[in-house]
């Protein structure tokens, strides 16, 4: 039988959520916090991001809208969202002066070591085991529903982390915590057991910088708070399967996967700490590696490679893609031509028609490359 919420003891319900936040410190979890389940204060600001289109080919940001304003359409019942945080940043991976070396590739921190996908998740359903265990035995006759997410189901996890208290939305619309920065992902746990609630939320401190807003590559901020993903490096690299448009080639740089810039020049990120997490820690040199040579693995070493990690879900021919890219942005070579020619013969229409420009970018001797665009 469905005990009523007012009717689970207090105490009890006090003594399991610092059980709570106990596993989520075993599992590896940075911070773990209890907010409530309501978004709907998001309505305004999401129907406004997928009207004005900002969404680009995400078509699933449109599908079960209603599933992201009110979590308990995807979760019966939910009215407690437990919210993690797990920093990744790896050790000393010099990421200024990679971005700064053209014939680097720049891949994003977060991309370097294991999907996290997968990671959080399991991490997440054990604390939900050891949660479903004990609500057993303190709570008999309680019915719990719950369910562990990690970014993919729709679920708006920035704001549900922000009224946990995690930290604030930036500028950026990234979550930062003052004593930690934004190099984290987030999870969380829906519930409908009725924890107590942290009502400590954390006030933002952005004020007056504008630090992010204006290193933006692409200039992809509309306004403070609203970002078009159609204009995101992480979106153009990761997301989008299509061509991408000529004119953010330029401005790409040597970024093949993902794009940090507006998270390293934010002045919170002084507090971050890398993670001794053994999975994040960058694979196979891709914190260091030459354009190049990534450009020279066949299919075969692309997947054994990225095997687990994030960038396999893209697949080969948009690495390919992004980083021919990469090549038409770097300092002329022989070499560099040599092998962008070679590819050209085995690769798919869309690879080819970006390494043609990035042969075109290589054999202009007086290209001066843009570093930066402005939005019309
Ligand atoms: C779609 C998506 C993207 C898209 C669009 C990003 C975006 N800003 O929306 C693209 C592909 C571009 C992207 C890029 C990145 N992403 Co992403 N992404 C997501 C995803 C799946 C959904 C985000 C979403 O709902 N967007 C829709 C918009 C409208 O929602 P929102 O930005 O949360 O906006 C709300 C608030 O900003 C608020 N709001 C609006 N206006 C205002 C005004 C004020 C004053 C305030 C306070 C709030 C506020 O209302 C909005 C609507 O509810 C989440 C996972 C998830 N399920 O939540 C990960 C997620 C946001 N991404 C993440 C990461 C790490 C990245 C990258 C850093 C990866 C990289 N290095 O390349 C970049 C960062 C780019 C950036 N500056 O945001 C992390 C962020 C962790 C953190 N610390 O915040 C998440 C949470 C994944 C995870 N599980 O960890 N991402
Ligand atoms: S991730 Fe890069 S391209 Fe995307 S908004 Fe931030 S700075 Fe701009
Ligand atoms: S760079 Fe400045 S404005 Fe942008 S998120 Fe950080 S503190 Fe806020």
């Amino acid at each position: 039988m469905h005990k009523a919420n007012s009717t689970l003891n207090n105490n009890a319900l006090q003594l399991l959520t610092e059980e709570i936040f106990r596993w989520g410190k075993e599992a590896g979890f940075q911070q773990l916090s209890i907010g409530s389940a309501n978004t709907e204060n998001q309505t305004e600001s999401l129907n406004d991001w997928l009207e004005q289109n900002y969404h680009g080919s995400m078509s699933w940001m449109e599908e079960h809208k209603d599933k992201r304003l009110q979590p308990d359409l995807l979760v019966p019942g939910t009215t407690r969202v437990i919210s993690a945080r797990l920093d990744y940043l790896p050790q000393d991976t010099e990421q200024i002066k990679i971005l700064k070396s053209p014939d680097k590739a720049y891949i994003s921190r977060y991309a370097l070591g294991r999907d996290y996908h997968k990671l959080m998740r399991k991490r997440l359903a054990k604390i939900a085991e050891k949660i479903a265990n004990r609500s057993r035995e303190v709570f008999p006759e309680y019915t719990l529903n719950q369910r562990p997410f990690v970014d993919s189901a729709p679920v708006l996890e920035r704001p549900l982390a922000e009224q946990a208290g995690l930290g604030w939305v930036g500028k950026h619309t990234l979550l930062i915590n003052q004593h930690a920065g934004s190099w984290f992902f987030l999870g969380e746990i829906f519930t409908n057991l009725p924890l107590p609630l942290n009502t400590e939320r954390a006030d933002n401190k952005c004020g007056t910088c504008e630090a992010c807003l204006k290193v933006c590559p692409t200039d992809a901020f509309p306004k403070a708070y609203q970002l078009d993903a159609r204009r995101c490096i992480s979106y153009l690299t990761i997301e989008n399967k299509g061509a991408i448009p000529e004119e953010y080639r330029e401005v790409m740089g040597n970024r093949v996967f993902g794009c940090d810039d507006c998270q390293a020049i934010c002045p919170w990120n002084k507090f971050a700490k890398p993670t001794l997490e053994k999975d994040f820690q960058a694979r196979h040199g891709l914190q260091d590696s030459e354009l190049l040579t990534l450009f020279l693995w066949d299919e075969d070493t692309f997947l054994k490679n990225t095997e687990g990690s994030a960038i396999r879900r893209i697949g080969y021919q948009r690495w390919l893609r992004n980083i021919a890219i990469g090549l038409g942005n770097a300092p002329a070579s022989e070499d560099i031509q040599k092998a962008l020619k070679e590819k050209k013969e085995t690769c798919s229409p869309l690879v080819a028609e970006h390494i043609e420009w990035a042969l075109a970018q290589q054999q202009n001797p007086k290209r001066n490359r843009l570093r930066k665009l402005k939005r019309d």
